[in-house]
């Protein structure tokens, strides 16, 4: 499983005062921990950044890559020109840079694609249409092979797409995280070659701030089962990274267990957390923020 640190963040205190006083140091020391911590990519998300992300991004990205010239990086921001700005300084890395995202919105991709090509960077298609987030599987299917074929048009192969369902929280939407996991299942056979992501941590956005890793964890070994390549993760969650990495096939086991309509035996409180938070994502068990008491 690929890595890819979300905590270089507009949403962050700390960074969003430097990317807002042009301070690179907090940038710098956050990058170095990513790195540190075994993340393949880094994301640098400005958020909107509506006003001066033409310039900000290029500012950010040539920060970043003063300290760690060998991570690939994902420009995320829904400002476009910021993107292309950020591209332009780029320092080739061994892998290329990652545009998150493109939407499947024609007036977005039309433009955004030939900029790919252009940049010869890789890009997250991200499963959101004209109508916002898509109901179910098949919908997410259908704005998946438009963006795929306007790719491919303009001479991208899939191995350079990175396709994204979106990832919404268990505590509102069950259904659509099933649903997610539906889509995974039948991207293999959809788009021959490509690669995945998603936003790992908004499954469990809105959750008491100690129950978050388990749920992540617990969502990332179900999506990996169904081919999911890489996620966004937070870098310092060290167990979540361990799992990532197939340093714990126990815990990988019994959720696949939990998957398959079993009742696995486990005999440590670890293990039995795992299984109750699966069947809370499975909807078994009905969300509730005390899942793993009862
Ligand atoms: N798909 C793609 N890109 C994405 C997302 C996605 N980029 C943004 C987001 N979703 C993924 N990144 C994050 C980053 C932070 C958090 C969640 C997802 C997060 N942060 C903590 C919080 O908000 O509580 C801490 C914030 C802080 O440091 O204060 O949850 O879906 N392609």
């Amino acid at each position: 499983m690929i890595l890819i640190g979300e905590s270089l963040n507009v949403m962050s205190k700390k960074i969003g005062k430097a990317f807002k006083e042009r301070d690179p140091k907090p940038i710098q020391e956050e990058a170095l921990m990513q790195k540190e911590k075994g993340m393949d990519y880094i994301d640098i998300n400005l958020g909107p950044a509506k006003k001066d992300g033409h310039e900000l991004m290029p500012w950010v990205v040539q920060t970043v890559q003063e300290v760690v010239p060998d991570i690939p990086l994902a420009l995320d921001t829904s400002n476009i020109d910021a993107i292309e700005a950020g591209l332009k300084v780029y320092q080739a890395t061994p892998q290329p840079p990652l545009i998150n995202s493109i939407m499947a919105r024609p007036e977005r991709y039309e433009k955004m694609i030939p900029m790919a090509a252009e940049y010869n960077a890789d890009f997250i298609a991200l499963m959101w249409g004209p109508e916002g987030l898509p109901r179910d599987e098949n919908e997410r299917a259908a704005l998946a092979v438009e963006l795929m074929y306007a790719a491919n048009e303009a001479g991208i192969e899939n191995e350079h797409i990175w396709f994204d369902g979106v990832v919404t929280p268990v505590n509102v939407q069950q259904d659509q995280v099933m649903s997610l996991l539906n889509f995974q299942m039948m991207l293999g056979d959809m788009a021959p070659g490509a690669r995945s992501t998603c936003g790992l941590s908004n499954v469990s956005n809105g959750a008491p701030s100690h129950l978050r890793p388990i749920l992540n964890q617990t969502y990332m070994v179900m999506l990996k089962r169904y081919g999911m390549y890489s996620v966004i993760s937070d870098p310092l969650d060290e167990q979540l990274t361990d799992i990532a990495k197939g340093n714990r096939p126990d815990i990988e086991e019994v959720i696949y267990a939990v998957m398959d309509g079993e009742e696995p035996e486990v005999s440590t409180k670890e293990l039995t957390d795992y299984v109750k938070t699966a069947k809370v994502i499975l909807g078994h068990t009905l969300y509730s923020d005390s899942w793993l008491e009862v």
